[in-house]
């Protein structure tokens, strides 16, 4: 082949900073294991605390958003799990920050409320209602139900 190829993972591809806005990019799973998706409590800031969150964080500088959603995962909650689809849409946090949501499945462990969170709760299709969701991540995961659960 000739000429330049500019797909793959090099330099500057999905690192923190999304070029196209300038936003800092959240990564948040929507993880799945055995039909339910999990939901978890953060602990702070003050303002968050008390409020369901899909678990997640921020992706840092060169880092892939696949690569962040899987290290976020095992540093909050003790567990291994692999990616799977984007869910369609971003929706905007603090100025300055937006929220991407990736599926992902459970490989390995038993999630525990290890850093930023205070309880977690596996949700049956039925049960999305049944926390208190983030305001910011409500359309988000209402988007990842409709895909993965059809709901
Ligand atoms: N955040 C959010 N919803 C999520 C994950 C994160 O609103 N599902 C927000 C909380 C913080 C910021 O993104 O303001 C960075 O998250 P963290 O503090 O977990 O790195």
């Amino acid at each position: 082949p000739h000429g330049t190829a500019h797909h793959g993972a090099g330099p500057g591809h999905g690192t923190g900073p999304d070029h196209g806005t300038g936003a800092v990019v959240v990564v948040a799973a929507a993880l799945l294991d055995r039909g339910r998706l999990l939901a978890a409590r953060r602990s702070a800031p003050a303002d968050l605390a008390g409020r369901w969150e899909l678990p997640g964080g921020k992706v840092e500088p060169g880092e892939r958003p696949e690569d962040a959603l899987v290290r976020e995962l095992r540093e909050e909650l003790g567990v291994e799990a692999e990616p799977g689809e984007r869910i369609p849409g971003e929706w905007p946090l603090k100025p300055g920050y937006v929220l991407r949501v990736w599926s992902a499945r459970l490989l390995s462990g038993d999630p525990l409320p290890l850093e930023d969170h205070d309880e977690l709760r596996w949700l049956a299709p039925g049960e999305l209602d049944a926390v208190d969701w983030l305001d910011q991540d409500r359309p988000a995961v209402a988007e990842a139900a409709r895909r993965l659960f059809g709901a």
